[in-house]
């Protein structure tokens, strides 16, 4: 009988319910030329070694792309429409998740819009915001920037300072209770009027010092920037920061209108700036933030799949990516399944993840100072993760265990 031998041994790791295993392989003599060939040694559990989802998880983020009426999760949709008398055309949670199916954008929106009609009162928007904040202060997010649509309320005759006293209750207790800070970005329905966002401009004037920006969001394609631009200017004048969403699904001549039209300091979305070279070449030099959502990207088809997705390129252009969740509740995670996603879908390396995180506060409307403690907090996480194991492991491995 033919005597085993180890012809070569490889070790690699892998992610088991978030504990790492180290498996340890190796070419057995005895079946050279045959399918078993390959032998799996020992699968033993790790301690050393810090998988890429557990470093993920573990690294201090910024969310800077974030819809607070998309982060509203079925199970409190029930709960507030009970609360509020508001009829559902659903009639149970598993009903409303079968209904996130979406083919794009459009399809999306009228199921959000929906949806956010369950909000009436302060405590609402407070519960829905702190709802939100707890979800991400246990994934490690440590700033938020957070978007909210006045119109879709003031329209169904909720007051703005309703829905604006309840955002900014739970982003105080945020504060006092996690230390998290956050800004607040309002954002003008773009499918509706010019007259209509001045008129909600005027409206948040009042509430100037718990408002830092104004964006741009809603159907993108048919409803070009440049019907914004008096609104943005108005918005300049009145100290406000500005974003837009830009290049989600709408062309790249949308990202310079938003760029020159509106003197944008961030773009939102931006996926589409590749077609592009002169665009690309223009955001590089200014250094001009770009908030990618990921799982909002496939879930509404933008790409059909992860591994599809133009992040990767976009970072190896030299532009300035951040990961971000967009409306987490509809499509399917919030920061950490979207880093996750993208990860994996596209492979991307611990520099990768890190370069992505760390622009998530330098993009951010934070102080200076405040965002070069956030880096270094990255670069001490990094420092002890490297004294106490030494090894960063990205996990790649085949499917099957020989
Ligand atoms: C949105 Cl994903 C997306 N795009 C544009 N507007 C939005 N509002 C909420 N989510
Ligand atoms: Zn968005």
């Amino acid at each position: 009988m033919l005597k085993s031998k180890k012809l070569h041994t490889s070790v690699i790791s892998q992610s088991v319910r978030g504990q790492a295993f180290h498996i340890i392989k190796f070419l057995d003599s005895r079946f050279r030329g045959n399918d078993k060939f390959l032998r799996v040694c020992h699968f033993k559990p790790n301690k050393g070694v810090i998988m890429i989802e557990e470093f993920i998880k573990a690294l201090p983020k910024a969310e800077l792309h974030l819809h607070i009426e998309g982060s509203l999760e079925p199970e409190l949709m029930f709960e507030l429409a009970e609360r509020n008398n508001v009829e559902l055309p659903f009639a149970t949670v598993e009903e409303v998740r079968e209904a996130y199916e979406f083919s794009d954008l459009q399809s999306f929106l009228d199921i959000y819009y929906a949806g956010a009609g369950v909000l009436l009162h302060v405590s609402d928007f407070f519960d829905l915001t702190l709802a939100y904040i707890e979800r991400v202060q246990k994934q490690n997010v440590r700033h938020v920037e957070i978007f909210f649509d006045p119109q879709t309320h003031t329209d169904r005759g909720v007051p703005f300072q309703t829905l604006i006293t309840g955002i900014h209750k739970a982003l105080v207790e945020a504060k006092e209770k996690y230390g998290m800070t956050s800004r607040l970005i309002m954002c003008f329905l773009r499918h509706l009027s010019e007259e209509a966002a001045m008129s909600t401009l005027e409206d948040a004037l009042p509430f100037r010092g718990w408002i830092t920006g104004v964006g741009l969001d809603s159907s993108e394609v048919g409803f070009p920037p440049e019907k914004f631009e008096r609104v943005f200017a108005k918005a300049t004048a009145a100290g406000f920061r500005k974003v837009a969403h830009a290049g989600e699904e709408g062309p790249p001549e949308y990202i310079w209108q938003a760029l020159d039209l509106l003197g944008v300091s961030r773009i939102d979305h931006g996926v589409r700036c590749l077609e592009d070279p002169k665009l690309v070449q223009r955001l590089v030099k200014e250094k001009m933030p770009l908030t990618v959502c990921p799982l909002s990207n496939t879930k509404l088809r933008v790409f059909d799949k992860m591994e599809d997705h133009n992040l990767k390129k976009m970072l190896d252009a030299g532009l300035c990516v951040t990961i971000n969740s967009d409306d987490p509740a509809y499509f399917g995670g919030y920061m950490n399944e979207n880093f996750i996603a993208a990860q994996k879908g596209l492979n991307l390396s611990h520099e990768d993840v890190i370069e992505i995180a760390k622009n998530g506060f330098r993009a951010s409307y934070l102080a200076e100072d405040e965002i070069d403690a956030h880096l270094q907090s990255i670069d001490d996480l990094l420092g002890q993760q490297r004294a106490s194991s030494g090894t960063l492991v990205n996990q790649q491995i085949p499917g099957k265990n020989e």
